[in-house]
């Protein structure tokens, strides 16, 4: 029986991917291993747990004991745990180093310690920085400008090091921004949807104009698991949908399919080193024989019913220690901003 471990699984992506593995009628057992931080939620996969293929561990990727625990036997991991969200990085960067810098460190010790046959990084294509004209390829220099990129960044070329040195065989996936269910709402998309439903601003920063390549998130599952299956050892694969939108578009289309209040957009001060534009080319991906099979607006239709369907799920988040975060983070800047509306 396959042995597969997905850290970070009660996350977003990560819980996503685990429900995608398991509609797969594969003899494999799975084991997600995660910290259960702010992010993580448990009711994500607790549908999943009836299933006994599945297994879930509490824990730190960074405590070494509890690895030596879990890992011995494993055929592939998929290292999703990070902390994540960009603005979060800006207030602290501590915790982004420790789990994304040395959480993927401890992992990679121990791939190597107990043999594990594949290693996979998930990755972002913030590590590139921001690019005006064109898109990032694989072989591009990495130009982070957050604290969160840059540790995602560091996580990279440890992943990198650890293959040409003691020949690890590790991929990396670096995808652009996922939109689907479960995403946590201090994330754009389901904040602008939450707070259209609940009637509050829509928070845009700076002029709205920055662009990022939105894909869904069940695509970017399916390219991550053809990568751990079929990517070349030591390689490096962007994942992205050529799904390029302003933000003020989507606030737009959110506006548009909730019937909000044109009047709740409201432009606030903008992120400090804030990416004006991501974008990536997605051959290598492509030759691998992945391609979206979601556009953005049928994604978006499919995410809106969700959060339109599962305001329990979100509610619950909002209502508990989220609120302080909001509050200092956007409080001040949305009683001081001077346009509001979308004309
Ligand atoms: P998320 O914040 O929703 O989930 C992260 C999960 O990791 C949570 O369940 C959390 O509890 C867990 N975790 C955090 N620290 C941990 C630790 N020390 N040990 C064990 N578990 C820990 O994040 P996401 O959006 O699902 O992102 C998953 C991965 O994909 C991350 O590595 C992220 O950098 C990458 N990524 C995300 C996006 C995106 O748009 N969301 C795009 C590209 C890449
Ligand atoms: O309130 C907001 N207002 C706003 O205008 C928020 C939360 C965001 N934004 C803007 C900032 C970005 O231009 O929306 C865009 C998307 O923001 P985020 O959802 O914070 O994503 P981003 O910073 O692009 O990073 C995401 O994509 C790559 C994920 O959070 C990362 O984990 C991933 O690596």
């Amino acid at each position: 029986m396959k042995k597969i471990i997905v850290t970070g699984g009660a996350g977003f992506i990560g819980s996503n991917f685990v429900r995608m593995l398991l509609k797969k009628k594969a003899r494999q057992k799975v084991t997600v291993l995660d910290k259960l931080t702010y992010a993580g939620n448990l009711d994500n996969i607790s549908d999943l747990m009836k299933d006994r293929r599945l297994e879930f561990i509490k824990g730190d990727i960074c405590n070494a004991r509890l690895l030596d625990s879990i890992l011995p036997g494993t055929d592939i991991i998929y290292n999703f745990a990070a902390e994540t969200h960009v603005d979060r990085s800006i207030l602290e960067a501590g915790s982004f180093v420790k789990t994304d810098v040395v959480g993927t460190y401890t992992l990679l010790q121990k791939t190597l310690k107990y043999s594990i046959p594949r290693f996979v990084q998930i990755s972002t294509d913030e590590v590139y920085g921001s690019i005006l004209k064109g898109k990032f390829r694989e072989t591009d220099p990495m130009l982070p400008n957050s604290p969160y990129s840059a540790s995602k960044a560091a996580a990279d070329m440890l992943v990198r090091s650890f293959h040409k040195t003691y020949g690890l065989p590790a991929v990396i996936t670096r995808s652009s921004n996922n939109y689907g269910p479960n995403q946590h709402p201090e994330k754009f998309i389901p904040l602008f949807l939450t707070n259209a439903i609940e009637g509050k601003p829509l928070p845009l920063y700076g002029d709205g104009k920055n662009i990022r390549d939105w894909v869904y998130v069940e695509d970017n599952c399916r390219a991550i698991e053809l990568v751990g299956r079929s990517g070349k050892t030591g390689e490096i694969y962007n994942i992205g949908a050529g799904e390029e939108k302003t933000n003020l578009y989507i606030a737009r289309k959110i506006i548009e399919i909730t019937g909000a209040d044109k009047s709740l957009l409201t432009l606030i001060s903008d992120r400090p080193g804030h990416d004006r534009r991501y974008a990536v080319c997605t051959r290598k991906i492509s030759r691998l024989g992945w391609k979206k099979k979601v556009g953005f607006s049928e994604g978006m239709q499919k995410t809106a019913r969700w959060y339109i369907d599962n305001e329990k799920w979100w509610k619950s988040i909002k209502e508990g220690a989220f609120k302080r975060y909001y509050s200092r983070m956007y409080s001040r800047r949305i009683d001081t901003s001077v346009k509001k509306g979308t004309e």
